[in-house]
């Protein structure tokens, strides 16, 4: 019976969408483990450690927006999911949890390998559920209806909205491998249909919503559209948007609008505002924001007390400073299009143009810096980002990588920037970004520290069989992101916060079987732009102290240019 309840739970997954799986080897998952492979319509990749395999289910959910499957045996190995789990309730994307359990009579008895497994991630699952042991007996109409629709309802909750993890406990009663009884068939819906169709709508913005936010629109010429993770807005209709109102976009990387075809997104923002007097002199009276907040803490607090309209189709409250006068939960892009064919007066005052303009100048002054031969983090994310393939994926790590591209990554069409930001972790990255790589169809370049990359060198377990993504590590020997803090001036920086690891990272790579090579900065853009058809590691040395000075040049030099 259980082997028969796991094969019919698969099919209704493949009938629902889901296209991948992910193993952590145990005995208690056998039967779930089996009907996975031998299904045989999944990619199945079996990863040994479970925080990994978390995260390499979480990085195909991120890349296709269907949840992944990742299964695993009872106990700790459960709880080293976790990590994964609160990211993808934090950042909203799909993931089937499925963890094996003992049946109810061995939970709390001291049996091996057995702990409380009920409701384990709390509230970060879309649902849990625990559906016991499958029954001894049923007969084929019943087990089609009670298996098919809870598989039916796991992805349905999985993929939202908003999209998120689910966690389903599933104990399975001895013996756990086939037993050669015969199994009980338990069919589908015709033509391969889904049990439940389940179809939940996003709320599109009422002819209210939009009169009233197009009348603040008008009435506040200096806007700007801020746009972080999640925005989730066609570029076309952000721009159009834009141009309608006169208004620039600020758009981090992280929100898909920081592209060429984009003509009102501003790149450079973080150093326009770190100048004084550009900053005072450019104060918007009204920020409407998609997604989430921009990755930039001198951009957030600029904007504490500017009236905000917070847009979010999950209607999340992503509001760290309080800044939010209304919420509109509804779709980004309908909102935006509605509203431009509600304004009329473009730019009348030349506040577009006047960002426009400043725009271009830091643009210029940043890359002139930047090519007077900088060894830092910034030249590396914008020399990265400016050679990932056209149809590529760059995944980017928390820390000084996602905060280096937003400072300089040149606007550009035609790639998507992806990243764990619902919970802002270094943990998982390797694993994230296999996983991407296992469901984005063009290539996939990585961009993290090095303490991101030693945090999950399990992640590189699998060797030659891994999807072949281009890992580019800053090797800056330790947490370079701390230097920006106050804790830099503290007579203990090494020792408790720049923790430098002083490990030869191409060593530690190859030892995985993964090729890893040390690379210079100026060869850089031609090893990632010529891609790979194998996973491997360039390594680009990097010195903290003096990248951080660098940076600062950077930020001098736009300063002058927009004086
Ligand atoms: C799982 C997790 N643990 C700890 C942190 C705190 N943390 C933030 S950045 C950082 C250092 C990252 O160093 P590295 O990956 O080398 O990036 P760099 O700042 O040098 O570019 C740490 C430990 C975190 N964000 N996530
Ligand atoms: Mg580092």
């Amino acid at each position: 019976m259980t082997t028969s309840f796991a094969r019919t739970i698969v099919d209704e997954w493949v009938r629902c969408g889901v296209a991948a799986a992910v193993v952590s080897p145990g005995s208690r998952n056998t039967p779930l483990t089996l009907a996975l492979v031998r299904d045989g319509r999944l990619r199945v990749d079996i990863v040994l450690d479970e925080r990994s395999a978390g995260f390499r289910a979480l990085g195909v959910g991120l890349a296709s927006g269907r949840p992944a499957i990742v299964c695993c045996t009872s106990g700790t190995a459960a709880v080293n999911l976790h990590p994964a789990v609160v990211e993808a309730h934090h950042a909203r994307v799909p993931l089937l949890v499925c963890t094996a359990d003992r049946p109810a009579e061995l939970r709390d008895w001291g049996a091996g390998q057995t702990i409380d497994q009920a409701r384990l991630f709390g509230d970060a699952v879309r649902w849990y559920h625990d559906p016991g042991p499958p029954e001894l007996a049923v007969d084929a109409a019943a087990a089609s209806a009670r298996w098919r629709s809870l598989a039916a309802r796991a992805a349905a909750h999985a993929s939202g909205p908003p999209a998120g993890p689910v966690h389903l406990n599933l104990p399975f009663r001895e013996p756990l491998v086939p037993t050669g009884a015969p199994l009980v068939d338990a069919p589908g819906r015709a033509a391969g249909a889904p049990w439940v169709r389940s179809s939940t709508a996003r709320r599109e913005p009422t002819n209210a919503d939009v009169a009233r936010v197009a009348a603040l629109v008008r009435a506040h010429p200096r806007g700007l559209l801020v746009a972080g993770w999640g925005a989730g807005v066609d570029p076309d209709v952000a721009d159009e948007f834009a141009r309608a109102a006169g208004w620039p976009i600020v758009a981090d990387p992280l929100s898909q609008l920081r592209s060429d075809a984009v003509t009102c997104s501003v790149s450079t923002y973080e150093a326009l505002l770190r100048c004084e007097p550009f900053a005072h002199a450019h104060r918007p009276d009204l920020v409407v924001r998609i997604g989430a907040p921009v990755t930039s803490k001198v951009t957030n607090a600029l904007l504490d007390d500017v009236a905000t309209i917070l847009v979010d189709p999950d209607d999340a409250w992503l509001d760290p400073r309080h800044a939010a006068q209304e919420r509109l939960g509804v779709d980004a892009g309908a909102l935006l299009g509605a509203l431009t064919g509600e304004l009329t007066e473009p730019d009348a005052h030349g506040w577009l143009e006047g960002w426009r303009y400043a725009e271009q100048r830091a643009r210029d002054a940043l890359d002139h810096v930047i090519d007077d031969d900088l060894a830092c983090e910034g030249r590396i994310a914008r020399d990265v980002a400016a050679s990932v393939p056209a149809g590529g994926a760059l995944v980017v790590a928390s820390s000084l990588p996602v905060r280096a591209l937003e400072w300089c990554m040149t606007p550009r069409a035609g790639i998507r920037v992806l990243a764990n930001r619902g919970a802002n972790g270094i943990d998982g990255f390797v694993s994230t970004a296999m996983g991407v790589a296992g469901a984005h169809p063009g290539p996939v370049v990585a961009l993290c520290g090095d303490l991101c990359l030693l945090h999950d060198t399990n992640g590189l377990l699998g060797g030659v069989a891994l999807p072949a993504v281009t890992f580019v590590v800053i090797d800056n020997n330790g947490g370079g992101i701390f230097s920006y803090l106050p804790q830099n001036e503290l007579p203990e920086f090494e020792a408790l916060f720049a923790t430098p690891q002083s490990v030869d990272l191409v060593d530690v790579v190859r030892a995985h079987g993964v090729a890893a090579e040390r690379v210079d900065l100026s060869a850089l853009p031609k090893l990632v732009a010529g891609g790979s058809d194998a996973a491997r590691v360039l390594v680009v040395p990097v010195d903290r102290a003096t990248a951080r000075e660098q940076h600062t040049r950077i930020w001098a030099a736009v300063a002058t240019a927009v004086a």
